[in-house]
């Protein structure tokens, strides 16, 4: 039973060492595909202030040694931080540690915080602080409910939108006529570190959250058909009204995902590619979706994943069943001799 036992102990350390492998690349922040000159890191040495700093900042964004405030806990401040190196990585998954905190009671406090990757940079504006009709992407972290219609959803509530230029933010109902999809969080004072993970990767966005403190991500958005160019600007932008809060940005850590692309897409101009969705629901409410469209783009890792998972599960039971066959035959021939 000894050697049984080492066998399961050895098939449990290859399991763990696999997971490691397969999931290292997607969400666990490879060090060595992280860009340096995409991410914002403590202690923010030279932000803003030398003409070859990576990032600029603008409004009420305060920079100190260990956050990066978008805006206090004041009434009607704007603030944003923007990175100055435009992105040319076809595939990339940021994280974003933040932390939105204030003195106000429930649902007094607002408005929230806007991660962007979009074409312009600096141009204030009435989207949580940056200009309305953009051109790219933007998560919205908001953490104020304008539309009192809208109570099938609780704040604070994060959303994605894609924008080509022609759309306008509405604010009055919290941008739902041009969301892509949302999940509710509680992500407002709390005492531990909150995350986020924008991964955007062969027109798939998928938006994960870890504010719970369990250390693991949860899928709050996810949706294929999304076509964003590169060359664009990563940035985050936040604003109070008449209401506010502390409006933090701890880290932004960009990676670049290693994913194959075909001949044809890696000779176009990615640059060219115009801000657009193909696919305006999540492809988990798409599953009998005759087009199909989101299965061209699967997560790849998970799938090899699974794979392997199901594979080693197999030799487990396989294991298990052999050793029981076995100790029940020498049991079998202990009697007989
Ligand atoms: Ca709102």
């Amino acid at each position: 039973m000894a050697n049984f036992t080492a066998f399961v102990g050895c098939v449990s350390l290859l399991l763990a060492a696999l997971i490691r492998v397969v999931c290292g690349d997607i969400t666990d922040g490879n060090t060595e595909h992280l860009k340096r000159e995409h991410s914002l890191m403590k202690p923010y040495q030279g932000v803003g202030s030398s003409p070859s700093s990576q990032w600029d900042f603008s409004g009420s964004t305060l920079v100190t040694s260990s956050y990066v405030r978008l805006t206090p806990d004041e009434r009607s401040r704007q603030g944003s931080i923007w990175n100055t190196v435009p992105c040319y990585l076809k595939d990339w998954e940021m994280h974003v540690h933040f932390k939105i905190h204030g003195q106000g009671k429930k649902n007094l406090h607002g408005d929230g915080i806007a991660l962007w990757y979009t074409k312009d940079r600096l141009h204030t504006g009435s989207v949580f602080g940056n200009q309305d009709q953009f051109l790219g992407l933007s998560i919205f972290l908001d953490t104020f409910r304008n539309d009192l219609q809208g109570m099938d959803r609780s704040f604070p509530y994060i959303s994605a939108m894609v924008n080509n230029g022609s759309v306008s933010y509405d604010h009055g109902k919290d941008g739902r006529s041009s969301e892509l999809g949302g999940c509710s969080a509680e992500i407002r004072n709390r005492e531990f570190d909150t995350y986020l993970a924008i991964r955007y990767s062969k027109g798939r966005l998928t938006v994960m959250m870890d504010v719970d403190d369990k250390n693991e991500w949860k899928e709050c958005i996810d949706i294929g058909g999304v076509r964003l160019p590169t060359g664009y600007f990563f940035g985050a932008s936040a604003a109070t009204g008449d209401l506010s809060d502390n409006h933090d940005i701890i880290s932004l850590k960009l990676y670049q995902l290693m994913v194959e692309h075909t001949p044809e897409e890696e000779n176009m101009d990615w640059t060219k590619i115009e801000p657009s969705v193909s696919l305006l629901k999540s492809p988990k409410d798409n599953i009998d979706d005759p087009t199909g469209n989101f299965r061209g783009t699967p997560l790849t890792g998970w799938k090899v994943f699974l794979l392997l998972l199901c594979a080693l599960l197999g030799i487990v039971v396989c294991g298990v069943v052999g050793a029981v066959v076995f100790q029940k035959r020498q049991e079998r021939n202990k009697r007989f001799y």
